[in-house]
């Protein structure tokens, strides 16, 4: 069933697919528990913890510079989808309007929902990392995270919070959602560092 969307490349794409992961030109919806459904003007993402606080709303984020980039996606249940364009603030852009406290070494990304995961600031400020809201030129779908996610490429998926809308900056590492059940703190799928013991 599954051979049908899925398979083995070839070679690896010159180095771009990962070990153990499969191609697919579909895009899989992974969720755990339901999408969320909201409107653009919904949309708050809320700075917290190590930072002074600040919330931007649709508008503001609009108003930034607006990045286009293309990169790979590596989902630790062994897809990866190559080639995908996403438009949205770049990281870089947003947090360099944020004041944060020099002892800030990590974020915690939150999503309503109550989905989160986290990342060093050194994984979260990578000129390639955005705060999507389109995919393909299309606005983004509620089911892959739409009105607004990031899209960290160089880690597994999961590090990619749809319906992103707290960053939580902290003192030291701190597990996520998955983190806590058992998944890789870092997760490059590279090195597939897929469970906290690998
Ligand atoms: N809020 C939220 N973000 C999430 C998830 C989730 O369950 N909830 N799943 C993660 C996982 S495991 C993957 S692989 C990607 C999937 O994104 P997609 O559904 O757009 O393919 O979103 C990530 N971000
Ligand atoms: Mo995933």
């Amino acid at each position: 069933m599954l051979g049908k969307f899925f398979k083995k490349p070839a070679d690896d794409m010159g180095g771009r697919v990962p070990p153990g992961q499969a191609l697919t030109t579909r895009f899989p919806v992974l969720t755990y528990g339901p999408a969320q459904h909201y409107a653009p003007e919904e949309v708050q993402l809320r700075v917290t913890g190590l930072a002074q606080p600040r919330t931007f709303g649709w508008d503001e984020l609009l108003a930034l510079p607006q990045t286009t980039l293309e990169c790979d996606i590596h989902c630790v249940t062994h897809w990866s989808k190559l080639g995908t364009t996403w438009t949205g603030v770049r990281v870089t852009d947003l947090l360099a309007l944020l004041d944060l406290d020099p002892r800030a070494t990590h974020v915690m990304q939150r999503s309503v929902g109550g989905y989160s995961t986290n990342l060093s600031l050194d994984d979260f400020a990578r000129p390639e990392n955005l705060l999507a809201h389109t995919f393909g030129g299309e606005p983004l779908t509620p089911e892959h995270g739409g009105p607004l996610r990031t899209v960290v490429p160089h880690l597994y998926f999961w590090k990619s919070a749809k319906w992103v809308t707290e960053l939580e900056f902290m003192a030291g590492d701190a597990p996520g959602f998955w983190e806590k059940n058992g998944y890789h703190m870092r997760g490059d799928p590279f090195k597939e560092q897929r469970y906290d013991d690998d």
